[in-house]
């Protein structure tokens, strides 16, 4: 499917949009001011952006964790404020503050990142089912990285997914490492959508660094499942610029690499391709560009803003236990 100017344009904002977001996020973990992990996104945010720009907003998402599903949730059309005080311990975050990056979005239909690796095979299929029920052409886009395709549980929910036809797009955010392990040492084959033949759904690779290509595949994927037509496996072929979370030795991210890899991977920087395409190509000129970088910055600053304006959380003790539903 070819994309037209308008949606290439929205793509490209979201990216920018994506890009800074993981930037000030990065920052403020350097700087003290998150609570808990954070896993970098740097180099790494086409895919989370591809997939989710053209989303509806019945349609279920379960985002990576990498850059903490920023770049899926923004594409979808989620106001990130409350995710950001959510990060800082703040009672304004989507979880009062209780979770760091274990948040949900239920209006969204975005409920829980895990910090379970693969927890979301399983409630995929759940709302996958439901939406199958509605008829009313949602979709559930199931994004995760290559390393949680070792779970078993990943195998139940492809092979059912395909006996009961359900609109689930299985998106893998291929970056070919899982913390310290390449995905060359944790998987047979070079491609993990060849696991897709096993079921007989059918399986597409992009490059995961070219934020329209992943948006052209993903949009016949939704399509197919919009359609009633069954379940795709998407595989985006994407970077890991930096360590597996800030604080983690480096011993396979960015300082391990030799110069020439170095030069090689900024040149794959997402941002760095989709401005040059849509320069060479006339979608956008420099002051466009400008603009929405602009607009962008804006944006940052009033989340941050607000984040920093909030309380800490602080519940009182008979509070503590009114969310915590296996007490
Ligand atoms: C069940 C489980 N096993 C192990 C971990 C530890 N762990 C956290 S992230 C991660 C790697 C995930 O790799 P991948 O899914 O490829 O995503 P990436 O971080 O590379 O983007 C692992 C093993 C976990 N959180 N949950």
């Amino acid at each position: 499917m070819s994309l037209d100017k308008e949606q290439m344009v929205t793509l490209y904002r979201n990216l920018i949009r994506s890009d800074q977001a993981a930037k000030m996020m990065y920052r403020r973990m350097m700087q003290g001011k998150l609570i808990g992990f954070y896993h970098p996104a740097e180099g790494a945010i086409a895919p989370g952006v591809g997939a989710c720009s053209f989303l509806h907003q019945d349609d279920n998402l379960a985002p990576h964790h990498r850059g903490h599903g920023i770049q899926h949730m923004m594409s979808k059309g989620i106001d990130i404020k409350t995710y950001l005080a959510e990060h800082t311990g703040k009672d304004t975050g989507c979880c009062k503050g209780r979770s760091a990056f274990h948040f949900s979005f239920p209006e969204h239909k975005v409920y829980m990142m895990s910090g379970f690796i693969g927890y979301n095979f399983a409630p995929v299929l759940g709302w996958g089912w439901a939406a199958k029920q509605r008829k009313q052409g949602q979709v559930v886009m199931n994004c995760s990285g290559d390393g949680s395709y070792g779970q078993g549980r990943a195998h139940e929910s492809m092979l059912m997914a395909m006996n009961w036809k359900l609109p689930i797009i299985y998106f893998c955010e291929n970056n070919g490492m899982a913390i310290h392990s390449s995905a060359a040492e944790m998987h047979p084959t070079e491609d993990i959508s060849s696991l897709a033949q096993g079921y007989g759904m059918p399986a597409v690779i992009v490059d995961g660094q070219d934020v329209f290509a992943i948006a052209e595949v993903v949009e016949a994927a939704v399509e197919r499942a919009r359609a009633d037509k069954g379940p795709t496996f998407v595989e985006a072929k994407t970077l890991r610029f930096a360590e597996h979370d800030i604080g983690t030795p480096d011993l396979r991210g960015w300082e391990e690499r030799s110069d020439e890899e170095r030069e090689e991977m900024r040149q794959r920087e997402p941002v760095t391709l989709a401005t040059t395409r849509v320069l060479d190509e006339g979608i956008l000129n420099q002051d466009e560009i400008d603009q929405i970088i602009a607009d962008a910055e804006t944006e940052i600053a009033g989340i941050e803003k607000f984040a920093d304006e909030s309380d800490i959380a602080r519940p009182p003790e008979a509070e503590l236990l009114a969310d915590v539903f296996a007490p």
